[in-house]
């Protein structure tokens, strides 16, 4: 089981193996932490995105599923896209946002990634109530067999840093 650790900050910042990505299904940018990752990382991450898209994921990724790609200039070795649900009062998508920590993970493993440094997946413009993805997020990880020795949730503001450590133990 990973080692969970939670920092404030911008996860464009951070060193890991791998850092993750809230991507849209189309995998070719967007706000919030993807425009960031993007920005930083300059247009290699794109580009690979792009070859992706021509490859096996023609019609883009679909949600709780994870994908890497280079990481460009981040300090790091590889960007780990998943694509979160849209929070729903009417449906409970809880199966598919677990499902990115738990595919994000599965890729992670093969790719031999040690540390592995996570955002909050869906709790920005896809609006999951922020307690509820820190439950999610956690438990998840928690949960999930990996080799990967160090995961690293990196939380932007402080209201998401609380709600993490609320459900750190
Ligand atoms: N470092 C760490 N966390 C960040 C950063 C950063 N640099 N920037 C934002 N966050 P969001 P989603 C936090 O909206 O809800 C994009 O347009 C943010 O405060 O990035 O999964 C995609 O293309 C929040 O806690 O992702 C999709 O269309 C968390 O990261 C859509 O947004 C996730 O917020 C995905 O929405």
């Amino acid at each position: 089981m990973a080692t969970i650790t939670l920092v404030q900050g911008d996860i464009t910042r951070v060193s890991a193996d791998a850092i993750v990505n809230a991507a849209n299904s189309s995998l070719l940018g967007g706000g919030g932490v993807d425009g960031a990752i993007h920005r930083r990382g300059g247009p290699a991450i794109l580009a690979d995105c792009r070859k992706l898209r021509a490859s096996h994921y023609g019609k883009g990724l679909a949600t709780g599923k994870a994908v890497a790609t280079t990481a460009g200039k981040l300090d790091a070795r590889w960007v780990i896209h998943t694509v979160g649900p849209r929070h729903s009062h009417q449906e409970d998508r809880s199966t598919l946002l677990a499902s990115c920590y738990r595919e994000s993970l599965r890729v992670a493993d093969e790719l031999g990634a040690r540390t592995v440094a996570f955002p909050a997946v869906s709790a920005g413009i896809y609006g999951w109530p922020i307690d509820d993805a820190a439950r999610i997020a956690m438990a998840t990880v928690r949960e999930t067999p990996t080799a990967v020795d160090e995961v690293r949730f990196v939380l932007f503001d402080d209201a998401t840093y609380q709600a993490f450590a609320r459900h750190l133990c």
